[in-house]
């Protein structure tokens, strides 16, 4: 039997960027030549992009943990590492991304519809990269960004036109089954269908998808039988149709109560009140079926309700509902707003990438806060002298240090960048009116005394990373 997988954990994992290169070009009778490091490579992106041929999301079921390539580390003679592959995932049409508490990230819709769910660390910028006319021969390169990683759920929805919902056995896949070249499963015992059906119907000039989804039963809502699940693939329905069974033998059951049922369970997991509804009375083929049906028609139309007579077995009034359909379909789609042909979702960037904060928390600590700073500490090798005061420079540059004096910061407080669980602590010790002066001979930067126990920290935390990666990618140090 085939498993019908609609949604998935994943655990997805940018890749590294690879580490810049610090390197001397080397040449016989020429012992000090410039820098001549390359940079690192980028890391490879996870990308989700739906593939109409795909239709389950079995594959990432049975393998949750997904990864892109490392970007490769930069080499002596100006060599680029190359860029991290990307992992390309290809995923069902309708398929919904969001995080592990339930926040909708894109709702993927349309062949091609692409995702970036991971982005992948930029690659370390090698010594050649950041030479320039004060600092000649940079002993010191980027470190590679680690690629973003992160938790995603997949769901499934399928995307119909027209949803099919009823009793067990009231004959819903029979209809998909003459209404459409649709080939499902019918029999004649509860709970045939478990996982969606879907259908291509041509009405007239109208072409429109037909679902059903497994039967629904009294409690559906607390779970019984197959319980509401599965109604998520009827969400995205324009028109909800209530297949009644005219020729149930089960003797406390009635086309009328029927519905009420089922309406009382489509209640209960809400959100599809102003979906139109039409009621279809099947098996009308059967002995006392058009009988039954004649009496309870006007009842139904009392309440509102467009009844239509058909039969899957004998194909009686099937035209009259594919053309009936196609009129609420094509309705609805064009009351809906045009929405693009491909929709390209592309993750909001979660900061201002401008900008910094510095905030003073209640121990007497500074906190600062910003893209910029925390990638370039991301960036720095705090086992590099030079490394370390390139970073202070960058930090001064971006009026980091003036924003700690307003707050109020003295030599000596403590400063974290980053946040609450990943962030490098140091003593401060200004050097605004110094800044780049201060910056003395190979080795001789004294603010890496103060940025020092933060060194160990940030030595200890790449250990854990993984090795492997490198890319670059527009270079701007002071971008
Ligand atoms: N006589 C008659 N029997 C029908 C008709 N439509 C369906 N049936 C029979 O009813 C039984 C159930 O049909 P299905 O199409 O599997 O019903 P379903 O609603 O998909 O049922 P589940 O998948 O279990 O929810 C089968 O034995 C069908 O042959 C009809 O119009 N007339
Ligand atoms: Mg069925």
């Amino acid at each position: 039997m085939t498993t019908f997988v609609d949604r998935v954990e994943l655990h997805i994992a940018a890749g590294n960027g690879g580490h810049g290169c610090a390197s001397v070009h080397r040449e016989k009778f020429k012992p000090l030549g410039g820098p001549d490091g390359g940079n690192g490579g980028r890391g490879g992106d996870v990308v989700l992009v739906v593939d109409q041929s795909v239709t389950t999301l079995l594959d990432y079921h049975h393998t949750p943990h997904r990864r892109a390539g490392n970007g490769k580390p930069g080499e002596g003679g100006n060599r680029s590492g190359s860029d991290g592959g990307d992992l390309v995932l290809p995923v069902p049409d309708g398929t919904v991304v969001l995080d592990r508490r339930g926040e909708v990230l894109a709702d993927l819709v349309g062949q091609g519809t692409t995702f970036v769910a991971g982005r992948g660390g930029r690659g370390g910028l090698g010594n050649a990269a950041l030479a320039s006319a004060r600092r000649k021969a940079p002993g010191f390169a980027l470190l590679g960004e680690p690629g973003e990683t992160r938790d995603i759920v997949l769901e499934l929805k399928t995307v119909a036109d027209v949803a099919l919902v009823g009793y067990p056995s009231a004959g819903k896949s029979s209809l998909i089954s003459v209404l459409s070249a649709a080939k499902p499963k019918i029999a004649d015992y509860p709970f045939t269908t478990l996982v969606p059906n879907l259908g291509v119907v041509t009405a007239g000039e109208t072409v429109y998808t037909i679902a059903d989804v497994p039967g629904l039963i009294p409690g559906a809502s607390q779970g019984k039988g197959l319980g509401l699940e599965f109604l998520r693939h009827v969400e995205r329905c324009s028109v909800l149709v209530h297949v009644l069974d005219c020729a149930t033998l089960e003797s406390d059951r009635d086309p009328v109560t029927d519905l009420d049922v089922i309406e009382a369970e489509l209640a209960q997991y809400g959100g599809l009140d102003d979906r139109p509804r039409i009621v279809v009375l099947n098996k009308l083929d059967v002995p006392d079926g058009q009988d039954l049906a004649d009496i309870i028609r006007p009842d139904l139309q009392a309440r509102g309700h467009r009844v239509f007579e058909v039969s899957a077995v004998s194909r009686k009034g099937l035209k009259e509902l594919s053309y009936a359909l196609a009129g609420i379909v094509a309705e609805a789609r064009a009351a809906r707003p045009q929405e693009e042909a491909t929709r390209i979702v592309i993750r909001p960037k979660a900061v201002d990438d401008a900008g910094f904060t510095v905030t003073k928390e209640t121990d007497g600590l500074y906190r600062v806060r910003g893209e910029k700073p925390e990638r370039w500490v991301r960036q720095t090798d705090f086992s590099n002298d030079e490394a370390v005061g390139y970073l202070a420079d960058r930090l001064n540059r971006l009026g980091v240090e003036e924003e700690l004096m307003k707050a109020g910061a003295r030599e000596g407080d403590g400063v974290a960048i980053g946040s609450e669980d990943d962030a490098v602590v140091f003593d401060w010790e200004p050097t605004v009116m110094a800044g780049a002066e201060m910056l003395g001979r190979r080795g001789e930067d004294h603010r890496m005394d103060t940025l020092r126990p933060a060194a160990q920290r940030r030595r200890d935390r790449d250990a854990e990373r993984d090795e492997a990666a490198q890319a670059y990618e527009g270079f701007d140090p002071f971008a």
